[in-house]
């Protein structure tokens, strides 16, 4: 079962397939969601594949209990997603000891012994953090606003991620260069659009001034939208609230257009092609990288329209 919907795979020769355990953090976002339609749309019987998927509901004792599940129905190999990055060494080294590679997905673990893990295809957080901070000092020129004091706020993911701890730095690592920039606060709102609007309308009860939302991910951001409408602010292209957020699924970048998102910095999920390609490499013994990136935009609404309609998620 994934998300209460029966995973349908017909009663198949297991034996000539390749059996492969898919650990998914959670269902907690538009992003999570695309994500694993890649990994489902990859991993098909038709390609080989007999595809056992498990959603953690964003906890790491369900995604351990899942690998250990895993190792016991021997499969092929473990793919997951981890919630954060610690906590991985002991049943990384259950699976290494199984003999079971493991490949890990979106999110990094924060291991010593890098043989416990084959290899990791995800994104780069912290240029993605880094990526919101260029883009503000950009439109603060552009806005005449480059030595105004600006107030911002932020919406963290779930504390501990790659996602959070990557793009925190790295947005903070370019706002260390200007001391009229004044972060008020940084809250997680863990990734989903009701956490991230209780925790907006929170900031907003006490801080009257805000000029800039950083939020980690669409889903906060929306959530934190209704807020802002809810407390009467004006936010977006012609707001008193820049909005900045992260993830660019289809329907943030529909608010990209409409202005209310003022640029969307893109997180590709679409990840379940290069699981396939690299156990294809390890099938046939052929060497792989330790780490694969996929290639990643920004959005603002000068580009986003001539992006929108190939877009798969
Ligand atoms: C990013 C991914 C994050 C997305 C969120 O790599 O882990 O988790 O930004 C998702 O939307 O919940």
């Amino acid at each position: 079962l994934f998300r209460g919907v029966e995973i349908e795979q017909a009663p198949m020769e297991q034996e000539d397939l390749i059996v492969v355990g898919v650990s998914q953090l959670g269902s907690e976002s538009g992003w999570r969601s695309a994500h694993t339609l890649s990994i489902q749309d990859a991993l098909t019987k038709d390609a080989g594949y007999f595809l056992i998927l498990n959603n953690a509901r964003q906890m790491q004792e369900n995604q351990i209990k899942a690998i250990r599940g895993f190792i016991s129905q021997r499969v092929d190999y473990i793919v997951f997603a981890p919630v954060i990055e610690s906590g991985w060494e002991t049943v990384l080294r259950e699976a290494k000891d199984a003999e079971i590679p493991v490949i890990i997905i979106d999110r990094m673990v924060d291991v010593r012994d890098e043989s416990l893990y084959t290899t990791w295809i995800g994104t780069d957080t912290k240029e993605e953090g880094k990526k919101a901070g260029r883009w503000l000092e950009r439109y603060l020129r552009k806005m005449g606003r480059a030595s105004e004091e600006i107030n911002i706020v932020v919406l963290q993911g779930t504390l501990g991620s790659t996602a959070e701890l990557g793009r925190t730095k790295g947005f903070c690592e370019i706002a260390e260069y200007h001391d009229n920039w004044h972060i008020l606060e940084q809250r997680t709102g863990d990734f989903t659009a009701t956490r991230g609007k209780e925790v907006m309308w929170d900031m907003l009860r006490r801080h009257e001034d805000i000029d800039i939302l950083v939020s980690q991910n669409d889903d906060m951001t929306m959530g934190a939208i209704e807020a802002m409408q809810e407390a009467g602010i004006s936010f977006g292209e012609y707001g008193a609230v820049t909005v900045i957020s992260f993830d660019a699924i289809y329907d943030a970048l529909e608010l990209v257009k409409k202005g209310w998102i003022n640029v969307d910095i893109e997180c590709n999920p679409v990840q379940g092609a290069y699981i396939d390609k690299i156990i294809q490499r390890l099938e046939r013994g052929e060497p792989v990288e330790k780490s694969y990136v996929v290639e990643e935009n920004v959005f603002t609404k000068e580009n986003v329209e001539k992006f929108m309609d190939d877009r798969t998620y």
